[in-house]
């Protein structure tokens, strides 16, 4: 099999683990475990030196960084249709996948690890406040696009569930562990849900051994 994904469990890597389960193509699911600091190992840092999930293997091509892996894809399998061909739609994917990648992630990033920015715990502690309202901001706005997007489509990526669709997943849970309730966003958290139903989806679901509201416990 020459596609293999390194991803880990509720990472944003979650992403191209759902591009490549919803189209079907043949793929390794490779797992690394950040919580146990795999990343940092000299075996992970061979194939990615910045310690980061998510990592693309095409046979020897070695491909990091989310956006980069999503227009690999899209333009080697063409007939997946990953991201919408009309170049207006494409530059408005593209723009709101580059925004959810380049703002909203990194916001994330300083509530979950305000250690990555800070070595004073002081400074980490008001990082995390001030990074969660800034975060509650982000999923507004993402509610309003997921509103405006839904009016004329299906899905936030077009005609198919796509990249776009899986970040608000990930965005959204991620929300949930930042202790913001998704019903805040109605929209949003609607069509989370329409998008962890469907079965490729559930089936990455399955594989990550995700919850979506981790302010909900399964019982
Ligand atoms: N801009 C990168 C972000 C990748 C990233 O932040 N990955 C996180 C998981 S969501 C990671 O691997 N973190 C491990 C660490 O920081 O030690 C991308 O688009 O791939």
């Amino acid at each position: 099999m020459s596609l293999k994904l390194y991803f880990s469990p509720g990472a944003c890597s979650f992403v191209p683990h759902c591009l490549l389960q919803v189209s079907g193509l043949a793929f390794e699911p490779l797992m690394v475990k950040l919580h146990k600091g795999e990343q940092h190992g000299d075996a992970y840092k061979a194939i990615n030196p910045r310690g980061q999930v998510p990592v693309l293997l095409d046979g020897d091509q070695v491909i990091t960084q989310i956006l980069a892996i999503v227009l690999y894809l899209d333009q080697k399998f063409p007939e997946q249709h990953f991201l919408p061909k009309e170049p207006v739609a494409r530059a408005h994917a593209i723009e709101t996948l580059a925004w959810m990648n380049n703002t909203v992630h990194p916001t994330f990033t300083h509530i979950f690890m305000p250690q990555k920015f800070s070595d004073q715990t002081e400074v980490q502690a008001a990082l995390k406040v001030f990074n969660t309202q800034l975060y509650r901001g982000l999923l507004a706005e993402l509610d309003a696009l997921v509103k405006i997007s839904l009016a004329t489509q299906a899905w936030l990526s077009g005609d198919r569930l796509g990249p776009l669709d899986a970040y608000a997943l990930t965005l959204t849970r991620w929300g949930t562990i930042a202790g913001i309730e998704p019903e805040t966003y109605p929209a949003l958290w609607a069509h989370v849900q329409k998008i962890a139903s469907e079965q490729a989806v559930s089936q990455v679901i399955e594989r990550e051994r995700l919850q979506l509201n981790m302010l909900r416990p399964k019982q």
